[in-house]
């Protein structure tokens, strides 16, 4: 278990956290969700969980949890992928900004965020991800994208922490993966030794900011104690990504349109 990196505020990161981002691959930046919002955002995603519980299969953005044979589980949540275009509030927490300052710390002040994902993991039994490295997925080994957990309870091995193995961003090379099965059927993962493996255990309103090649995972929810959680990717709004160009990805949003309608509110 590593020790949360503390002195996180509004006005970006010390050169301290920016140095261990460079080194280790990821930073961890407890209670910068103040618990007034955590608890309005937890409201938030109880009706996502709600909306979940009458579908059968996939629909719009939600995905149900598969079973040992790598079938959909009626009314069990695995993810809402898109979840802030599925429920456009959310894009009120990626603009949180404690985040947003201490991202900008790290890729400069003009942002975009795509990929946005929330998990339950309410259950015993509930899964988010395997060991993979986000960049795997995003067609690119780009160093400028930074990928965003946040944690809306207490987090611990029981209930699912993120796992990571520091400093393996540095190499900027994507490892082989293969695709998962039964429970692990959403995606492509690939094996990493436990002796590589630190559990971030952290309290609710923690927010962990990684390199999209930094290979990292989840434990499974072996306690059914509930630990949500949404992961995305912040990016320079420059940033052209083929697989997820500005305008015609539905799920790449700019900063500056959310910090200004937040202002509006
Ligand atoms: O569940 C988590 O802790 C992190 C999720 C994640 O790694 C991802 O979506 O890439």
């Amino acid at each position: 278990m590593v020790s949360p990196v503390g002195g996180n505020n509004t006005v970006g990161l010390t050169q301290h956290q920016v140095e261990q981002f460079a080194d280790q691959g990821y930073l961890i930046l407890p209670g910068l969700i103040a618990e007034e919002r955590r608890t309005r955002y937890v409201a938030l995603f109880d009706g996502l969980v709600e909306r979940s519980r009458s579908l059968t299969a996939a629909d719009g953005g939600f995905h149900l949890a598969f079973d040992d044979a790598g079938q959909p589980i009626p009314g069990r949540l695995h993810k809402v992928q898109g979840v802030a275009v599925v429920e456009p509030r959310v894009l009120e927490i990626a603009a949180e900004p404690g985040i947003v300052a201490a991202v900008s710390a790290l890729l400069g002040p003009d942002l975009d965020v795509f990929g946005t994902k929330f998990y339950p993991m309410n259950v015993t039994g509930a899964t988010s991800t395997g060991w993979h490295q986000d960049n795997h997925y995003f067609g690119t080994r780009s160093d400028r994208v930074v990928s965003c957990a946040i944690y809306f309870h207490d987090t611990d091995a029981a209930n699912g922490c993120l796992r990571v193995a520091p400093g393996t961003h540095r190499a900027g090379e994507l490892v082989q993966h293969k695709r998962g099965d039964g429970i692990y059927s959403h995606g492509a993962w690939t094996p990493v030794a436990d002796s590589d493996a630190v559990d971030v255990v952290c309290p609710a309103g923690t927010v962990v900011l990684f390199s999209a090649n930094l290979l990292h995972g989840a434990r499974p929810n072996c306690s059914g104690r509930p630990s949500y959680r949404t992961a995305w990717h912040y990016i320079p709004a420059d940033l052209d990504l083929e697989l997820f160009r500005r305008g015609e990805y539905e799920d790449r949003h700019w900063l500056g349109a959310c910090k200004s309608s937040r202002s509006e509110n």
